[in-house]
Parts: C-alpha cells; sequence; structure tokens
C-alpha cells in the first residue's frame, strides 16, 4: 500500500554538464514502473535537470533547503526558488549536514515546516552515530531526531513526509546495516509516529533505509516489513547503478 520510493543523493557530485548526460540517459531507458524515483541533486544543476525531468516519471530533489522564504542569509536557497525550478522533494537534516553544518533538530523541524508550507515533500534523515550504536543508545537517539523534526505538523503533513533512517556508521562506508536491523529500527520509528500522530499517518509515511545501499544489497532491504525505500549515494551515481537500484526495489 506504500509505493516504494528510492532517491539518489548525489552529494557534491556532478557538474551541469554531468548532470545532462545522466538525465539524458536516464530518461532514454524504459522506466520502470511501481517505484516512485527521485534525484537529488545538487543546487547548480537543478534548472537544467528540471528542463530534462519534466513529464518524465523522475522527481526532481534538493539536499537542503533554508527555513525563509527570502532575507538576509548569504549562500541559501529558500523554499520558494526550489518550488520555481520545480523540485518536488527536498532532503532535510542528512547526517553529513548535521555533522558538518551545524543543523540541529531544531533546524531540521523548521526546515521541514517551511518545505511543507511551499509544497515540498521533505525527505528527514535520521540515525545514530557509532558510538552511539555501540552503546545501546539507537532507539533513543532515532526517536528524539523524528520528533523533534516532526513537531508541530498535522497527521495529515506527516503522511507527505519521507523519513530516511540512516546509521551514521554506514554511510559511504562499505558497512550497511543488516536488513533485519535495519528494518527492526525502522518499526520502531514508524511506532514514535504512531504515538505522537496516530495509526493512520504510521501506516502512511514512508520510511526508507540509506547507508552503503547497493544493486546487490537492495533487494534484502526492500525485502523487508516496514522499509519502504532507499536513499543511495555512491550507488546513485551511474545510470546503470540508478536503474539497477530503482529494479530492486520493484
Ligand atoms: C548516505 C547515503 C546517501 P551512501 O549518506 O544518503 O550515501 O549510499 O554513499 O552511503
Amino acid at each position: 500500500m506504500r509505493t516504494p520510493i528510492i532517491a539518489g543523493n548525489w552529494k557534491m557530485f556532478k557538474t551541469i554538464a554531468e548532470a545532462t548526460d545522466f538525465a539524458k540517459q536516464l530518461t532514454a531507458t524504459k522506466a520502470i514502473e511501481g517505484v516512485e524515483q527521485v534525484i537529488c541533486a545538487p543546487f547548480t544543476t537543478l534548472s537544467a535537470l528540471a528542463g530534462i525531468l519534466q513529464g518524465t516519471p523522475y522527481a526532481l530533489g534538493a539536499q537542503n533547503v533554508h527555513f525563509a522564504d527570502q532575507g538576509a542569509f548569504t549562500g541559501e536557497i529558500s523554499p520558494l526558488m526550489l518550488k520555481e525550478i520545480g523540485v518536488k522533494y527536498v532532503i532535510i537534516g542528512h547526517s553529513e549536514r548535521r555533522q558538518y553544518f551545524n543543523e540541529t533538530d531544531e533546524t531540521v523541524n523548521k526546515k521541514v515546516i517551511a518545505a511543507l508550507s511551499h509544497g515540498l515533500l521533505p525527505i528527514v534523515c535520521v540515525g545514530e552515530s557509532l558510538a552511539e550504536f555501540e552503546s545501546g543508545s539507537t532507539e533513543q537517539v532515532v526517536r528524539t531526531q523524528t520528533e523533534a523534526a516532526l513537531n508541530g505538523l498535522t497527521s495529515d503533513q506527516v503522511k507527505q513526509v519521507v523519513i530516511a533512517y540512516e546509521p551514521i556508521w554506514a554511510i559511504g562506508t562499505g558497512k550497511s546495516s543488516t536488513a533485519e536491523d535495519a528494518n527492526k529500527t525502522i518499526g520502531y520509528i514508524r511506532g514514535c509516529v504512531e504515538r505522537a500522530f496516530g495509526a493512520e499517518a504510521a501506516a502512511a509515511i514512508r520510511i526508507q533505509y540509506g547507508g552503503s545501499v547497493k544493486p546487490d544489497n537492495i533487494e534484502g532491504y526492500l525485502r523487508q516489513s516496514d522499509i519502504d525505500g532507499a536513499l543511495v549515494g555512491g550507488a546513485s551515481l551511474t545510470v546503470d547503478g540508478f536503474v539497477q537500484l530503482v529494479a530492486g526495489a520493484s
């Protein structure tokens, strides 16, 4: 009943020329149905990608957004600006932004509220560090991050949010959580959503796994009861890789 969603997170990779090549190749291949497909690309490439992806099954995503509509915030991009380009999704609170750019639970929440108010769909990242994993605090960490990110939303708004559970120790390291462990934590996150927003919202919200997902391990994750897709970095950078990931989720 929940449509799986595969989102490629290109991070700080691809020039406009490279992104354009990718999109042209991707749109020339036969699209796989039954899986929502999103490319979260660098800001500089979004306009060019929008021109190619418009009217195709591939949605466009950004990797960050500011919470204000406009203002003296040098270097930032507002939800209005993303909406104008034709962006549909926006990653909020990726661990790299929490780690390197002072993203906090509070700014994540402000960004989620701002994105939704402009019709952008947030992909909110939560996940524990290696030390937190080893000390057994995974559930406490993801609960705090999830509750903070969704604070103040209505249950109808929560249904539009995608959560990506990404254990930090699995990101870009080649180490990945087992499918069973990821499913257990994602089931726990769904339980947190149910306690705060009710059973209907919890049944509707899509929760992805992220962290070293590859074409050869994606099927194991997607077979799990609570995992609704994947947020994928490195393996989404080639057209072949992206298509294989989507095939693995279909
Ligand atoms: C985690 C993930 C994408 P990778 O950051 O969000 O990256 O698949 O390269 O581990």
